[in-house]
């Protein structure tokens, strides 16, 4: 079908040079990229010819739309050819072409966008409506009124908590750009995020989220970048099912009642209390087989590539590694010390390192 292309003029208050450089130059691209009412946290631009570019624009409920393209001609500050495609929203259509004059005129610039290479009808009409919307925000901005840059997530926790790392390693696996702000349990910013007082915490503008389960559901959903949940019903239940273990049976096991007896010691000289390692021994025995099992010949918990599960389990793991008991148990779990290798190679892994 031969859809028609798009095109748009508009005269702009302010010299060729200006409009030019909103098109190319990262921070100005952030001032006002996309529609009205979407901010743009994320922007990456290479203004070379063969050189790209990637905008990544956040509505206010949190959907995300990523578009990326290469520059094709850069006239500075006359004429600009820019490929167009979408890796997040806007549908699937193929990949189209925009092409921008910047005609001087009266103290101004005329600017003509066309936009060639629409599959359908249908994306040439949300294409024009989205162009004159973000045109809006464009004169906005050059007017001195810019988008607001919506904050990016900030995780709020502790580097050595486990369910923080999990947390850090899912943002990390996606891509996201994240602050993290290193606060301690039940102190009061730790209180305005997690009404408990545990870590971690997720702070998205106004809004926040605890529980680190929740957390990570958020950002396999809101946040582009590889799957980290199975597509079969079959498989996502699996995940869910390691997830809920993980945080009914194994945290305790693992880290409440074994890792947190050595970490912050009650017994005699500063030294852990032998009966309560004793104590934890059997959960942390049988968990930790149960786990072995739980790999069959795999890598990870759930078929051929990380999940949640995964993510949420390899932290806590990592810990038992460091002290004797655990370490000797874990020994006797080739499939988990597998697991584990695997995981520990990720970059998100050694990105989050506690030190
Ligand atoms: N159910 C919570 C558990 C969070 C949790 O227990 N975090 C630990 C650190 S790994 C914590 O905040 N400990 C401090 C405390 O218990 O006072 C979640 O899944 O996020």
């Amino acid at each position: 079908m031969n859809v028609q292309p798009l095109v748009l003029n508009r005269h702009f208050k302010a010299p060729p040079e200006r409009l030019f450089a909103a098109f190319t130059e990262r921070a100005l691209m952030q001032s006002w990229y996309g529609p009205e009412g979407m901010t743009v946290p994320k922007c990456e631009v290479d203004a070379r010819v063969g050189g790209a570019y990637r905008v990544e624009m956040h509505g206010a409920d949190g959907d995300v739309s990523i578009v990326t393209g290469v520059f094709r001609e850069i006239e500075a500050p006359r004429r600009l050819v820019f490929t167009w495609g979408w890796l997040k929203g806007a549908g699937r259509n193929p990949e189209t072409v925009v092409t921008l004059t910047f005609t001087p005129r009266e103290g101004g610039t005329d600017l003509e966008l066309v936009q060639t290479g629409f599959a359908q009808e249908e994306f040439h009409l949300a294409h024009a409506e989205g162009w004159r919307s973000a045109l809006n925000a464009l004169e906005s901005s050059l007017a001195g009124a810019p988008k607001p840059v919506r904050a990016g997530p900030v995780l709020l926790g502790q580097p050595l908590s486990n369910y923080t790392r999990a947390a850090r390693m899912a943002l990390a696996e996606k891509g996201v750009a994240y602050e993290f702000k290193a606060v301690q349990p039940h102190s009061s910013e730790m209180r305005a995020v997690h009404p408990w007082g545990r870590m971690p915490g997720l702070q998205l503008g106004d809004r926040t989220l605890y529980e680190t389960s929740a957390i990570l559901r958020f950002i396999e959903e809101a946040y582009p970048g590889p799957a980290l949940m199975p597509a079969d019903p079959f498989e996502r239940a699996r995940v869910e099912q390691w997830i809920s273990a993980f945080n009914a049976y194994l945290d305790r096991a693992f880290v409440r009642d074994y890792i947190l007896v050595h970490l912050f010691p009650s017994g005699a000289d500063g030294k852990p209390d032998p009966s309560r390692i004793e104590a934890a021994l059997p959960a942390l025995r049988l968990g930790l087989s149960i786990l072995d099992k739980g790999y069959e010949a795999g890598d990870y918990l759930v078929g051929d590539r990380p999940t949640l599960a995964d993510i949420l389990i390899c932290p806590a793991v990592a810990i038992l590694d460091r002290f004797p008991e655990s370490a000797d148990l874990l020994a006797a779990c080739p499939n988990v010390r597998r697991g584990q290798a695997a995981m520990a190679a990720r970059p998100s892994f050694s990105a989050t390192q506690p030190t």
